[in-house]
């Protein structure tokens, strides 16, 4: 999969070198381009943004060097009104987008070519949405009902869960399988040795080499855990 970024920050993606997603950049799993928006400017101060249209507080992100660096890293856009079903996923983090889920994380990881666009301050033209929107799939994610300062924290965190979905990038695929939500539920308590540590014991259930019990049991946990913590999760 080819992943573009384009921010004010370039730096922030820098630990993108480290760990799981750093292997899978070497073995040439994930190719990522970060680019820098500022490259996109013509004006001494390389600016970005301007005060909005209509009044308000902050400003607004300017829609030129966007289209630049937007046409330079999606070289092969179609013309207006002919979006591609194979052409890059132009995804735009943003608080008033739909809430990012597993589920989008799935269908993210089956495509291609991802172009992230982190706009900072009151956001970005919209003209720049509805522009990439005629040529392309554009998507609006937002990671949950609070405020960032920008786009890049909750980058990270969508290019993280996408990544270790792409076949390869994670060791072991069955460490996919039981985790919280892919099966719709929270994760079951997990325990390691020794047996006993401070006054807590581990469940007996899980020592007695009774594989349907202990399947029983996790499943029990998950469900229980689930109402507990997140009914909304759980079938009316
Ligand atoms: Cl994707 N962006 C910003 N700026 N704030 C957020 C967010 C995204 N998701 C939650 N809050």
């Amino acid at each position: 999969m080819r992943i573009d970024i384009v921010t004010i920050f370039p730096e922030f993606f820098d630990v993108l070198d480290l760990s799981l997603l750093g292997k899978a950049r070497q073995s040439g799993l994930i190719e990522l381009g970060v680019h820098n928006l500022r490259d996109y400017t013509h004006d001494r101060h390389r600016t970005v943004d301007d005060t909005p249209y209509g009044g308000g507080a902050g400003m607004v992100m300017k829609p030129e060097p966007w289209g630049e660096a937007l046409d330079a890293v999606m070289p092969d856009l179609v013309g207006e009104g002919e979006a591609d079903a194979r052409g890059p996923v132009l995804i735009f983090p943003s608080p008033a987008g739909e809430q990012f889920t597993q589920a989008i994380a799935r269908d993210l990881a089956a495509e291609r070519h991802l172009v992230f666009g982190c706009g900072r301050y009151e956001g970005i033209d919209q003209r720049v949405v509805d522009h990439y929107a005629a040529r392309t799939r554009v998507r609006l994610i937002s990671l949950g009902d609070y405020v960032l300062n920008g786009g890049e924290v909750a980058v990270m965190a969508m290019i993280e869960a996408v990544g270790r979905l792409i076949p390869g990038v994670v060791g072991n695929p069955e460490s996919l399988v039981e985790e919280s939500h892919e099966d719709g539920l929270l994760e079951y308590p997990s325990y390691t040795k020794p047996s006993a540590w401070r006054d807590l014991e581990v469940p007996p259930v899980l020592l007695s080499g009774n594989h349907g019990a202990i399947a029983a049991w996790r499943r029990q946990q998950a469900l229980e855990r689930t109402a507990r913590v997140r009914p909304d999760l759980l079938p009316g």
